[in-house]
């Protein structure tokens, strides 16, 4: 569990932090019941291998299949509520501090949580655009009866072309307004809470690491230890549904302005 010497050191650069950076993965929302990617029982890429599903070249080839798998991602998602951690980052504004929340995951678990403003460097599963012409698209959660079975994406009502999830696959581009907004938030931040994230794909990963050289406190909160290798580094173990409650409780303890 996260050391309790850690939450006193940490206490007044978390009170006295100005702007925070809330840098996300599939771990935050784990408690949501939303399974992480390294899981590895329940992990979406244990089940289903990424290089065939979440790319451009996995869709073309079997369009149905990965369809299917994000409408049933969707429809799980449907069913899940943002926990403990979605709702103590929507707790961290106090008069005058900024907070970013930049985050890996294409779920709206902060967004239903009260986050506002929120920045997705992978895209959402919520959206979805034509995989020929972009054009926007809504689409209903289907009926998925099994896990991820196969279903024929529909057609683009401007050019007939397949729609797709407006997610970000691998080979591809992250969106730019969201990459620069990213980066601003960790050239300025003081304090980067990078919670439940394995930090393997990039360059998402980063992140954390450009807010650190920019000069920010860099707290990890993670069911796993962190290796921390430098001065600002710190590392919290837990999951983040008890930790980052605890670490702002022990603000408010502390009698934050
Ligand atoms: C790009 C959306 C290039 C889709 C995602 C070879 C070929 C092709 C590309 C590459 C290659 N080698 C490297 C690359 C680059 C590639 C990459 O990094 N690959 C990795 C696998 C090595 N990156 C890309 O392709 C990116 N684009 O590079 O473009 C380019 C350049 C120029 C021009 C054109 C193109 C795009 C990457 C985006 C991929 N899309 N998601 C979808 O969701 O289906 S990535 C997806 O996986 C997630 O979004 C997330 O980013 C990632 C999973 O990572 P995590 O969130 O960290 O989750 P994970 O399960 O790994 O870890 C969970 C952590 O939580 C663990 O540490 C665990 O201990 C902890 N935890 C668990 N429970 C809790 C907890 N912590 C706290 N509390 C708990 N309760
Ligand atoms: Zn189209």
């Amino acid at each position: 569990m996260h050391s309790y010497q850690s939450f006193v050191e940490l206490n007044p650069i978390v009170k006295s932090a100005q702007h925070i950076l809330v840098f996300t993965g599939a771990g935050v929302s784990a408690e949501s019941g939303i399974a992480t990617f390294r899981d590895a029982l329940t992990g979406l890429w244990a089940n289903n291998d990424p290089e065939q599903l979440a790319t451009p070249e996995g869709f073309l080839d079997d369009p149905a299949r990965v369809w299917g798998w994000y409408q049933w991602r969707r429809q799980q998602l449907a069913g899940c509520l943002p926990n403990a951690a979605h709702r103590a980052i929507t707790k961290l504004p106090a008069q005058g501090r900024q907070v970013t929340v930049v985050t890996q995951n294409v779920d709206d678990l902060h967004e239903r949580a009260g986050s506002r403003e929120v920045v997705h460097l992978h895209g959402s599963l919520l959206a979805t655009r034509c995989f020929d012409c972009a054009a926007l698209a809504q689409v209903p959660v289907s009926a998925v009866p099994l896990a991820g079975e196969a279903i024929s994406p529909p057609a683009c009502e401007h050019c007939g072309g397949m729609l797709r999830p407006g997610v970000v696959w691998f080979g591809e581009m992250l969106p730019q307004d969201a990459w620069s907004a990213a980066l601003a938030a960790a050239e300025r931040c003081d304090l980067v809470l990078v919670v439940g994230t394995s930090g393997l794909v990039y360059p998402a990963a980063q992140i954390p690491q450009l807010a650190w050289e920019s000069g920010a406190t860099v707290v990890h909160v993670n069911t796993e230890p962190v290796p921390v290798a430098a001065e600002r580094e710190f590392s919290l173990v837990g999951p983040a549904g008890q930790v980052l409650p605890a670490l702002l409780e022990s603000e408010e303890s502390m009698g934050s302005e």
